[in-house]
């Protein structure tokens, strides 16, 4: 097979920024597929250029030109730049392939953008798409792995494509790292919940962190696994037998359920800087949170507890919850979410939206039976600035009273003092700050405010939220517009659109036509 020229884009956020917070954690937020895939694409003797894109870059300027074929990897939020790029690549002769989580969860709808939309995605899929390379126009293939891949290049086959991105940011360097894929939990609204959880290769694990304290003074590493710790002791002993205590630092998502008091202690030990657990509901997922049956207030005072010892030993804490689940009815939810911010002024809450990401997770299926999904642009699809299920126990407004209501409370001058005061380090202390007065606190309020205003006095906009009609209020296409700049004319007719229920329909009447790998494809490359 002939040398290609491989262009792969990493789309980190979906929109140009100058926020402070965007530059202090963008390039951190770099994901680790793409990375591996270019190592993928090496190794199979092609030419690659890896791009992450964190809103800093000028995207059209940085993108290379005379390419054979593109990988993008997308969050939904940025489905609308993915596509636009897509055209634009296409438009210059370049095959192009989508793979990510918005690839995973709106294939159907990608793959009118797409040549090829990747599904689980292992050495052998890309091999076999490299291996094909021509257009599938005007509906691209989608192509997924059975399962998700049993092996990843670690830390130092990809650490020439980590290198640069981490220049690009230039206070904090966080290095992504993963050692499981799946989860053995079952939270319905997560993509993960019926994903079997598989630990990855502890060897590749420990030389990658020998590798990481020999390259970086004190290196900080990010773990990518959907729940850290699950194999705690394994994980742990393999960083214990790899690096001496306090040579690296870490950040992790775990839950509750798997952080006692004795565990703690070792991840202190072993340099847990901050840690990130999922409370979602004070009515729900107890198995999570370790806190069982108990409900309601019970559970906050459960839940602070818990997470006032784990700020006994780990500097940051985010604790992560969803408003707006079926489980959720009145004030009370809200009212004890704010209750826990009081009692744990250390810990910073990250709210997120109710969202049913096209076919992630079992529980969208009723909600798309139920005619309770709103077809919100994707590029709104990030847990905050649209949620697309319609609450099955509010009313629009008041759903929103409510979360501007725990917001500012949340992210008042008062709590953010309080919040400042109870960390002791500095790095948590100023990082709770900027994040308050940034996009996601300040920021998040004026956005939502404007929401709430708009409800009651633009009646379009009301009717789209009461799935009256579908046509789209212009204060939605004008922010994507805006935030497109000089690639919305690139954006193809009709992709503002998406048809919300596509995963219903395919399990209806036209299945989604997965080719998995190793059926032979075509091979020419254009
Ligand atoms: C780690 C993680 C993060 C990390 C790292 C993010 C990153 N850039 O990778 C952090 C904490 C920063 C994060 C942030 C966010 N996240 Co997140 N995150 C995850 C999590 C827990 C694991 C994802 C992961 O890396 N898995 C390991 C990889 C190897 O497996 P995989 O993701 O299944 O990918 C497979 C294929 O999709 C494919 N693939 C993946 N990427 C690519 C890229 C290319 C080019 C190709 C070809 C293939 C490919 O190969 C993999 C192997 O089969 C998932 C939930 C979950 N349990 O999966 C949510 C998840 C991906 N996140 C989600 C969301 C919504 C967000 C946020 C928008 C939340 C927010 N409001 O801030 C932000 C967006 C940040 C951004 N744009 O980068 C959603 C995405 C839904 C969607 N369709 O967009 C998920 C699915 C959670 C959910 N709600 O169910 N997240
Ligand atoms: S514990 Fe986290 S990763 Fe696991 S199913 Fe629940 S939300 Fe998903």
């Amino acid at each position: 097979m002939r040398k290609l020229r491989v262009a792969i884009i990493d789309l980190v956020t979906k929109a140009p920024t100058r926020r402070l917070y965007a530059r202090v954690m963008n390039a951190n937020l770099a994901s680790i597929m793409p990375q591996v895939v270019a190592v993928w694409c090496e190794e199979a003797g092609h030419d690659v250029t890896l791009v992450c894109y964190t809103g800093f870059e000028n995207l059209v300027e940085e993108l290379p030109d005379n390419v054979d074929i593109v990988f993008i990897g997308a969050f939904t939020e940025a489905a609308q730049l993915a596509y636009s790029l897509s055209n634009l690549f296409r438009s210059n002769g370049a095959v192009t392939a989508l793979g990510g989580p918005h690839a995973r969860c709106y294939p159907q709808d990608a793959r009118q953008y797409f040549d090829y939309v990747l599904g689980f995605t292992d050495k052998t899929v890309i091999r076999d798409v490299l291996n094909d390379c021509s257009q599938h126009r005007p509906i691209g293939m989608h192509i997924a792995a059975k399962q998700q891949p049993t092996t990843l290049p670690g830390v130092v086959e990809r650490w020439k494509f980590i290198e640069p991105t981490l220049r690009k940011s230039p206070f904090l360097k966080i290095v992504p790292m993963i050692g499981s894929l799946g989860c053995p939990y079952t939270c319905s609204f997560c993509i993960d919940s019926v994903i079997p959880y598989q630990p990855l290769d502890f060897d590749v694990i420990k030389e990658d962190l020998r590798f990481l304290v020999r390259k970086l003074r004190r290196p900080r590493i990010g773990w990518h696994d959907p729940n850290f710790g699950v194999r705690f002791d394994d994980c742990m002993g393999a960083i214990e037998e790899a690096v001496p205590p306090g040579s690296i630092d870490f950040i992790a998502e775990s839950s509750l359920s798997l952080l006692s008091e004795p565990r703690l202690k070792r991840l202190k030990r072993n340099g847990c800087m901050a840690i990130l657990p999922g409370i979602e509901s004070w009515y729900d997922l107890g198995d999570k949170s370790k806190t069982g049956a108990k409900n309601g207030m019970d559970k906050v005072l459960q839940v602070s507890e818990h997470v006032n010892m784990i700020l006994r030993y780990i500097p940051y804490v985010q604790t992560n919850f969803v408003f707006g689940l079926d489980v959720d009815k009145g004030s009370e939810p809200f009212e004890l979410t704010k209750r826990f911010v009081d009692m744990t002024p250390g810990a910073f809450p990250a709210y997120s939206l109710l969202s049913a990401f096209g076919q992630a997770a079992p529980s969208n299926l009723e909600y798309q039976r139920a005619n309770r999904v709103l077809p919100f642009p994707f590029h709104f699809l990030d847990n905050n600035q649209a949620m697309n299920v319609k609450p099955k126990n509010y009313s629009w407004p008041d759903f929103y009273d409510h979360v501007i209501a725990v917001t500012k409370h949340t992210f008042s001058w008062r709590s953010i003092f309080n919040r400042f005061r109870a960390s002791e380090s500095t790095i948590p202390r100023w990082m709770n700050v900027v994040r308050a007065v940034s996009s996601e606190g300040f920021g998040r309020l004026k956005y939502y405010t404007e929401l709430r205003q708009r409800l009651d006095a633009d009646p379009q906009f009301r009717d789209y939220f009461e799935q009256q009609t579908h046509e789209l209020p212009q204060f939605f296409a004008d922010l994507i517009r805006k935030d497109l700049g000089p690639l919305w004319k690139w954006l193809p007719k009709g992709a503002l659109y998406h048809d919300q229920n596509a995963y219903l329909n395919s399990e209806i009447d036209t299945p989604l036509k997965t080719v998995s790998v190793s059926t032979p494809l075509q091979e020419s490359c254009g």
